[in-house]
């Protein structure tokens, strides 16, 4: 079925005028539906479940954790159509359609909103802080046990490493030899790549419900008052550390250029806005962050950095099976971003740590 036909199955209000491909994403197909003569529009996605092949988990965890969130939302007294993802059922009262292993879901669209793809401002990028922060603190008393793990080891960085050193070993794609500078780059970092696993495993810093792909276009922010109040994508919503939430909102919030940008003389660390996002990341969590935490800001921000051009560069290597591209050089033009903001924030760490000491509350 095309997705009009599949669109056509769920509860919407009003009679469908259409159906368009929508977003930025790197894994699901987004389109957005629009409603004749109305301003009511949904957000209809195709879940990519070659990826997500626990569909029925993934869907189950947003359930939970939308109805939990929106029950906070509405005790605050606060707009929970607006600050909160809405799922639509099918007409036949379900919250997703499966088709031939396609999974399909609905959302209410959140209207008035935009994302960025570059922050221009560091009074948006706080907010925006100071949303993701909220978003862990309410999910503080969230039973982490009834949520499944919807891709094993999504951000143990020591398993991305060693799947990045099988894919060099095997050479699928005959590509390593287009790539050595950046294979060096990784193996030049194998010692600070265990530094969150380590500090989880040992529990010097706790497991909680982290949203795991905080990157900036995964935030609505509000056209008029420039405030950040939808958090969207919750596909990858499951137990971890705050630190690769935090950290993946510095990755892509304070690159000066697009993440595929090849120009890198256009890619640059935002040391101004690290200061904006730490300083609503702190006000937005409050209390329920750890000292331990604090002293780790940094290094959330270059572990997860790093673990995202791990990530592309082992797609790249194993010739583009997980995330979309364009071209072929597409996931080391990816990965070469992601080196430069690391060797930046390096550069930079001592200054980031004293920044995140004077942001706490
Ligand atoms: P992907 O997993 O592919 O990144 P997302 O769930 O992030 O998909 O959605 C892609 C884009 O669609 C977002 O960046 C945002 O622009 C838009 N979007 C998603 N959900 C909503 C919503 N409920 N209201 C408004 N826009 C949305
Ligand atoms: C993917 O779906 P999207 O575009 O928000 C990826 C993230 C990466 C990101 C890099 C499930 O996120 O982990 O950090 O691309 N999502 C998944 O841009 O792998
Ligand atoms: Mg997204």
């Amino acid at each position: 079925m095309k997705e009009r036909e599949i669109a056509e199955l769920f509860a919407l209000e009003g009679e469908i005028e259409s159906v368009i491909p929508y977003g930025e994403g790197h894994i699901n197909d987004t389109f957005l539906v629009s409603i004749k003569n109305s301003d009511n529009k949904y957000i209809l996605q195709k879940l990519n479940t070659k990826i997500f092949s626990n569909y029925r988990g993934l869907m189950d965890n947003i359930l939970q954790v939308t109805q939990y969130l929106r029950d906070i939302v509405e005790k605050e007294k606060g707009d929970a159509l607006r600050e909160c993802m809405t799922l639509v059922p099918t007409k036949k009262g379900e919250f997703y359609y499966v088709e031939n292993n396609s999974c399909w879901r609905t959302y209410i669209f959140v209207s008035d909103t935009v994302v960025y793809q570059i922050i221009d401002s560091p009074a948006v990028f706080e907010n925006t802080g100071e949303a993701f922060g909220k978003f862990i603190a309410r999910l503080d008393g969230f039973d982490a046990r009834s949520l499944c793990e919807v891709i094993p080891n999504f951000h143990n960085t020591c398993d991305r490493y060693l799947k990045f050193l099988a894919s060099v070993k095997a050479d699928k794609a005959s590509r390593v030899k287009t790539a050595e500078k950046e294979i060096e780059f990784v193996n030049q970092r194998k010692d600070m790549i265990s530094a969150i696993v380590d500090a989880l495993d040992s529990n010097e810093i706790p497991l909680r419900v982290t949203h795991n792909d905080t990157k900036i276009n995964n935030v609505l922010i509000d056209k008029n008052t420039k405030e950040a109040i939808c958090i969207i994508d919750l596909d990858t919503i499951m137990p971890g550390s705050l630190l690769y939430d935090f950290g993946d909102s510095i990755r892509s919030g304070c690159n000066t250029a697009l993440e595929d940008e090849k120009d890198l003389t256009k890619v640059n660390f935002d040391i101004s806005l690290y200061e904006a996002y730490c300083k609503g990341f702190l006000k937005g969590i409050g209390e329920k962050i750890t000292e331990k935490e604090i002293s780790m800001l940094h290094l959330g921000a270059i572990i997860i950095t790093l673990e995202c051009g791990i990530r592309f560069l082992t797609d790249y290597l194993d010739g583009d099976g997980y995330f979309k591209t364009d071209y072929p050089e597409h996931n080391l033009v990816r990965c070469r971003t992601q080196f430069k903001l690391v060797k930046r924030m390096e550069e930079l760490s001592e200054e980031m740590i004293k920044i995140a000491n004077n942001c706490r509350i």
